[in-house]
């Protein structure tokens, strides 16, 4: 029995490994990762930034598939275990209400979220300018473009798996055109997926270091009996470029705007060859968990280095234990988030 409940399903066959003997850290990689290599399909040089979701006693997952024209899209895969994935050989074909292929200019850092009996794909593409598409699907095998929630520009958009006073509930962090040098996590609500509004500030870049630059949403709000578990991404400018490291903070989860606690220091940096090295070197970018609430594990799906993907693993326990001990909130994290 775990002390904080998962309020999610059970998944006793999810990936999983023991932390090991004399791991200190809150967050501890699976031993066997990186879990997507290099070269993974004919014509795709890499797949990374990716996420995945239980299916039909399986798992499926959409991934941020980057060409070997250096533009990115999003392919299914399919997986018994969760780690050894088969991908489809073409990318996933949206179309539109009317069945019409309707295929963004590109799409990259997909998350896929299930909110009632539907799958929601939710990811960056051009929108005259970078911002967020969104897809739903019930089966995997029609996935229909549904209206772009944001105008440009945006990014690192992700839905909470249930509506939140009836209402769809999705993190974004507005950005520019380019390698966005700033950004805050902000929130929108929806009573249909399509009209977007009662936006809300949740979380300032953070004053420790590792997150100085800006910040993003990652794996879509896990919901827990101390309100909403997020695993995200901060990132600290260096002059050899940004390093993406894992932070965690927990909402409240009926006014998730206001942040109760938020983890002074990251639950995973670069360290590993696979992190530190790769087509963009120092990223960890958390897109997806899996978990299992009986037992109180969380596996996070995160891209490395834009070159592969990887699998951490933690308990419920620890790591909100760990949140909380090392709690540091600022007034912009508490307050409701509306000026
Ligand atoms: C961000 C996004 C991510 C990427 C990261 C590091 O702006 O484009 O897809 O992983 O940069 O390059």
């Amino acid at each position: 029995m775990t002390n904080v409940k998962l309020i999610t399903g059970n998944l006793p066959g999810m990936p999983w490994q023991d932390k090991p003997e004399g791991c200190t850290a809150p967050v501890w990689r699976y031993q066997e990762n990186p879990i997507i290599g290099r070269n993974p399909l004919p014509g795709i040089a890499r797949i990374f930034n990716s996420a995945v979701v239980p299916y039909e006693g399986s798992y499926i997952g959409v991934f941020r598939a980057e060409q070997t024209n250096g533009i990115p899209y999003i392919y299914l895969g399919r997986s018994e275990d969760g780690i050894h994935w088969n991908f489809d050989p073409e990318r996933i074909n949206f179309v539109n209400a009317k069945g019409e292929s309707f295929m963004p200019r590109y799409a990259y850092d997909p998350r896929l979220v299930k909110v009632e009996d539907t799958y929601y794909i939710i990811w960056c593409q051009d929108f005259y300018g970078a911002s967020i598409g969104v897809a739903k699907t019930t089966d995997f095998k029609t996935f229909e473009r549904i209206e772009n929630p944001f105008i440009p520009f945006n990014r690192n958009a992700v839905l909470f798996p249930r509506k939140i006073g009836g209402m769809y509930t999705m993190l974004s962090r507005p950005s520019d055109s380019g390698h966005t040098p700033f950004g805050d996590i902000f929130l929108s609500q929806s009573p249909d997926m399509e009209f977007w509004g009662r936006h809300r500030h949740v979380m300032s870049k953070g004053s420790n270091w590792w997150e100085s630059l800006k910040i993003g949403g990652g794996a879509a709000p896990i919901e827990t009996s101390e309100g909403w578990l997020l695993f995200y991404h901060g990132v600290t400018g260096t002059c050899n470029g940004y390093v993406y490291s894992i932070g965690g903070a927990i909402l409240d989860i009926d006014e998730p705007s206001r942040v109760k606690y938020r983890c002074g220091t990251y639950l995973l940096t670069p360290e590993q060859w696979y992190e530190e090295r790769g087509f963009v070197p120092n990223v960890c970018f958390p897109c997806a968990t899996l978990q299992d609430a009986e037992s109180g594990r969380i596996a996070i799906y995160y891209g490395c280095a834009d070159s592969y993907v990887g699998l951490a693993f933690t308990t419920v326990d620890e790591v909100v234990d760990y949140i909380k001990k090392n709690s540091q909130l600022t007034e912009t994290d508490t307050e409701l988030g509306i000026r």
